[in-house]
């Protein structure tokens, strides 16, 4: 904890051997009125989720899996940007610890070599007064082989050990990613999402690209023209008219 090169994100840390999930320790923790910045980690999880209930593969000791509390004072709206905000942050820290080139791909998948090697997930608690927590959960390939990850993602998963041949050390991972999303959580709440906006686009695989765009109740496909300052991507359909994704999954469509 004194490598630590935070003041906010982290001077809270819950380590936990073993458990369902960090997004249910931290729901809790954050019920309870844990301060802001606090970080639930553990080395494996029996039920780690992503969204829509989706599964998260998460072998023991091979990954960081990680949950972080805050307690921003913005409103509730706001919180689909975190992701983005979070994004950044996680592809700053890969760059900095291997030197990989990771991609974005909307909203919150970070891709090597076109293969997923994190996945963030945003949770909120809010009510009549705003929001109280919001719960980030960061889940990163680090150390895993192919035969680590489940049969059904072994062809569209990765881990950083994968794209660079070498071991990661994980302590020093965490430590920049712990870094970097209060330095762009910092940046975000300041000075706005401009900044964020920018740097997003630069990272990402999907912005210029012709995609298809799954929502719950339809699909679009198109051009992905860029995001809003409300991280909304902007994708224009063959028939001119430019449409907001508020939510979807994306798929390149080359
Ligand atoms: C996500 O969901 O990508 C968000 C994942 C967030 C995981 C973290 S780990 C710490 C914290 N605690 C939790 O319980 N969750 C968070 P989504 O976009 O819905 O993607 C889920 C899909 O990614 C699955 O349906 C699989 O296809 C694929 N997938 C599952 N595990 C993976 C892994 N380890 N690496 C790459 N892809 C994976």
């Amino acid at each position: 904890q004194t490598l630590l090169k935070t003041k906010r994100i982290g001077q809270v840390m819950k380590y936990i051997e073993s458990c369902p999930s960090t997004q249910i320790i931290a729901h809790k923790l954050a019920q309870e009125g844990t301060a802001d910045g606090t970080v639930v980690l553990t080395e494996t999880q029996t039920a780690g989720r992503g969204r829509l209930a989706r599964k998260w593969d998460s072998a023991p000791q091979k990954g960081i899996w990680m949950s972080i509390i805050l307690r921003p004072d913005v409103v509730p709206q706001k919180a689909p940007q975190f992701t983005l905000v979070a994004a950044v942050a996680v592809v700053r820290a890969i760059e900095e610890v291997t030197g990989l080139k990771p991609e974005i791909k909307w909203p919150n998948d970070i891709l090597i070599n076109g293969k997923k090697c994190t996945g963030i997930l945003t949770e909120l608690q809010s009510d009549a007064d705003g929001i109280q927590a919001l719960i980030i959960g960061i889940g990163l390939n680090a150390n895993q082989e192919v035969e680590d990850f489940s049969p059904e993602i072994q062809e569209i998963a990765s881990s950083l050990k994968m794209a660079s041949g070498k071991e990661v050390n994980r302590q020093e991972l965490v430590r920049a990613l712990l870094f970097h999303i209060e330095q762009f959580t910092n940046i975000y709440i300041e000075q706005g999402f401009a900044i964020i906006k920018l740097m997003w686009e630069s990272y990402s695989s999907t912005i210029g690209q012709p995609i298809r765009a799954r929502m719950a109740k339809e699909t679009l496909v198109g051009i992905a023209e860029g995001i809003t300052d409300d991280g909304v991507l902007q994708l224009r359909t063959a028939d001119g008219k430019l449409h907001g994704i508020y939510s979807a999954d994306i798929e390149m469509q080359n």
